[in-house]
């Protein structure tokens, strides 16, 4: 069997318990097939540009390997491009880019770097697996260094469609390195969709048939592969002391009072304020909420050297206070909002006792916390996914409760008919949503795209 290659941004660690689907799955690939992960190693260093050391290690048939970046790279390759201006444009949010000439510079210097020490390890038939955005152009730089091996990449955030993507410095440069992959895997058919319509418009002479577009003479195959979570591994942890204990108090406190559950990094692709104002409306339409409903917000700090992201705790913290101000009482305080990492296990604990799982990006590549929610709900008295359309997820949980965030007063309606659900259509719902979480898995996923790409 040939060797699995993983380049991601930051670097898995194979010797400790994965915490998330993703890491789980990549590791659990890497374990059966033998291979390298590859990725930035974390360091900052003041050696020149470009020299970063790699930091190799041989953990059993798995080999990790860390790339040093200078200071002046991690700004330009990571909080520059990738996230100063790639992911605002691809969630949609091209007012948020903030671009210089000196990212992009350092976002293809990086991404040669990364192929020059990887071109170094890899053997004749190694599969080369790429993940996101930080990354896309890097299998252009190893075709120019001669590496014939077969290259996939999957992209974990949206693709926008081409009148947004061309609000990118040199898109239709980052676009053209799409074309020496064997294989692009999206989240969805929309994605997958708004590539085949970039490439229709903005591209020379494409030609697209099926899975398969032919541009700059090359050929690439773009499909979509819904990433899933750990379903078994997240089910474990609801049974464990730590959750059982959390879920256990949490409804002893309670009596009788419905939770409703918010969890994702603050980050402003999430929703979060929209959120905060959803909750607020419902508890000034049907004021019978109040003293029985509680939102907890769970949103640990994500990039927070980047500047668009500087405003949103500020905002987070002022609209939840200004909730609790308007309608707490002694004994029951609206918005529990915790701006801090919470334990995996404490927050499979808190889905499976809430009542609504509240899930309403602005935009988002698919929406692992959907999944999770739906993985530990009880099947005899489940909870009810309520979930934005704008999250990739909607696109395969169409019995999730739908709603569109940016309509404050149609989305505290749909909240109140999910807080209000019979039991019967929560079971029906709850039904079908779990069995596309199960047979989506994150194990199936990452042996659904590794096949293909050994048979490009
Ligand atoms: C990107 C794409 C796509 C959150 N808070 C805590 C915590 N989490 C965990 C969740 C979930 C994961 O982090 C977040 O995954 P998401 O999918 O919701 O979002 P992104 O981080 O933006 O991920 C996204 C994903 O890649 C995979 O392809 O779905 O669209 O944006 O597992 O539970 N975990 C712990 N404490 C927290 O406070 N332990």
């Amino acid at each position: 069997m040939s060797r699995l290659i993983i380049v991601s941004n930051r670097l898995g660690n194979p010797t400790k318990p994965a915490s998330g689907g993703l890491a789980v799955a990549l590791n659990g690939a890497l374990n059966s097939r033998g291979g390298i992960w590859m990725g930035w190693s974390g360091n900052i260093t003041d050696t020149a540009p470009g020299r970063g050391d790699i930091h190799v290690q041989e953990l059993g048939h798995i080999t990790t390997a860390g790339v040093d970046l200078t200071q002046e790279e991690y700004d330009g390759y990571y909080l520059g491009f990738s996230n100063s201006v790639l992911w605002p444009a691809f969630h949609h949010r091209q007012d948020l880019i903030d671009s210089k000439a000196e990212y992009i510079d350092a976002y293809r210097a990086v991404n040669r770097t990364f192929a020059r020490h990887l071109r170094e390890m890899l053997q004749p038939d190694d599969l080369i697996w790429v993940h996101d955005y930080h990354l896309i152009p890097l299998a252009s730089e190893l075709r120019a260094m001669g590496v014939e091996n077969k290259i996939g990449f999957f992209l974990h955030i949206p693709l926008p469609p081409s009148q947004v993507m061309s609000a990118v410095p040199e898109h239709e440069w980052l676009m053209r390195s799409f074309f020496s992959y064997d294989l692009i895997g999206f989240q969805t058919e929309a994605d997958t969709e708004n590539f085949n319509l970039y490439a229709e418009r903005r591209l020379d002479q494409p030609q697209i048939e099926g899975d398969r577009v032919k541009a700059f003479g090359s050929s690439v195959i773009a499909k979509a592969f819904p990433i899933g979570i750990d379903v078994e591994q997240f089910r474990d942890l609801v049974a464990s002391e730590e959750a059982q204990e959390l879920s256990d108090r949490l409804q002893t406190k309670s009596q009788g009072r419905k939770w409703i559950t918010g969890v994702e990094r603050l980050d402003y692709s999430k929703g979060l304020p929209d959120r905060l104002k959803i909750f607020r409306r419902l508890l000034e339409k049907y004021p019978e909420n109040r003293g029985r409903s509680t939102l907890v917000q769970i949103a640990p700090p994500t990039r927070e050297d980047v500047e668009a992201y500087s405003d949103i705790r500020e905002e987070l913290e002022r609209l939840s206070g200004a909730v609790n101000g308007e309608f707490a009482t002694i004994d029951w305080t609206p918005v529990r909002y915790i701006h801090r990492n919470v334990p995996r296990a404490q927050l499979s604990g808190l889905f499976s006792i809430s009542k609504v799982g509240l899930v309403t990006p602005l935009r988002d590549g698919m929406n692992l916390v959907a999944k999770e929610y739906v993985a530990v709900q009880p099947d005899d008295d489940p909870g009810v996914l309520v979930l934005s359309e704008f999250a990739g997820a909607a696109e395969q949980m169409t019995d999730a409760v739908i709603v569109n965030p940016y309509d404050i007063e149609t989305t505290a309606d749909a909240l109140q008919q999910a807080l209000n659900m019979p039991l019967d259509e929560r079971r029906d719902r709850h039904a079908k949503l779990k069995d596309i979480v199960e047979k989506t898995d994150v194990v199936i996923w990452c042996d659904g795209f590794l096949d293909r790409l050994r048979n490009v």
